[in-house]
C-alpha cells in the first residue's frame, strides 16, 4: 500500500482548482490530473505494510494545528518531475506548522517506514498536469483560496492506467492556534 498525508479539497476548492487547470494550454502528450485526484501533499510516505497504516493513523490523530486559508496564486513548471503545478507562494504559518509537526512525528518511524533522509522544504502545491515534457508558457494565475479545515491520510493505487486515490481517514484542523 502506498500512502501519503495530504489536504483533500472540498467540492468548492476542487472546482476552483479545476478552473485553474482548465485554462492551461499544454501539449497533447500532457496528462491533466483528474479533479477527483487533486490534493496538496503534506508528507509522502510510500509503500507501507498493513500494520504500519495504524501507526500513520495514530500520527494523524495526534496532530494539533489550526485550519487556515491558503492563497494559491501562481503556476509553475517543474522540469525535474515534468509537472505543472499551482503553488501557494506564501503558505500560511498554520500550514507550515502542520507540515513541520507531521515531519517531526514521522521522524522516529523513518527507518521502519523507509522514509527518505532527504528533507525537502515545504512546496505547497497542487499538481495540475503530469508528463509535461516541454516547458509551457504559463500565464499569470487568477488567484484562489483554499479554506483548509481538515487533512487526510490517502491511499494511492498507481497500478492501473489512471492513479486512484482513496481517503483512508480525515482529521479536523483546530478552530484556533493550540495553547502552548
Ligand atoms: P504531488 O502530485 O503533490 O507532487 C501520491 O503519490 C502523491 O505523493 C503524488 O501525487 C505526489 O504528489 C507525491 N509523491 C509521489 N512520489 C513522491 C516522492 N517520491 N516524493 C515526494 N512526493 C511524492
Amino acid at each position: 500500500m502506498r500512502l501519503f498525508f495530504a489536504l483533500w479539497p472540498d467540492a468548492l476548492t476542487r472546482a476552483r482548482i479545476a478552473n485553474a487547470g482548465e485554462v492551461l494550454r499544454l501539449d497533447s502528450g500532457a496528462r491533466p490530473v483528474q479533479p477527483q485526484n487533486y490534493h496538496l501533499t503534506l508528507a509522502f510516505i510510500g509503500e507501507v505494510t498493513k500494520s504500519q497504516v495504524a501507526v500513520l493513523q495514530q500520527i494523524g490523530r495526534a496532530q494539533r494545528a489550526p485550519g487556515c486559508t491558503i492563497d494559491i496564486d501562481a503556476y509553475e513548471y517543474w522540469e525535474e518531475s515534468q509537472v505543472v503545478v499551482a503553488v501557494a507562494r506564501e503558505p500560511p504559518p498554520a500550514l507550515t506548522l502542520l507540515w513541520l509537526q507531521l515531519r517531526e512525528n514521522l521522524l522516529p518511524h523513518r527507518a521502519a517506514l523507509n522514509l527518505s533522509r532527504r528533507q525537502p522544504p515545504l512546496r505547497a502545491h497542487v499538481t495540475l498536469a503530469r508528463k509535461v515534457v516541454q516547458a509551457p508558457v504559463l500565464q499569470a494565475m487568477s488567484p484562489f483560496c483554499w479554506n483548509a479545515r481538515s487533512f487526510s491520510l490517502v491511499l494511492s493505487d498507481t497500478s492501473g492506467a489512471h492513479s486512484v486515490y482513496t481517503v483512508v481517514e480525515t482529521w479536523p484542523l483546530l478552530d484556533e492556534w493550540p495553547k502552548p
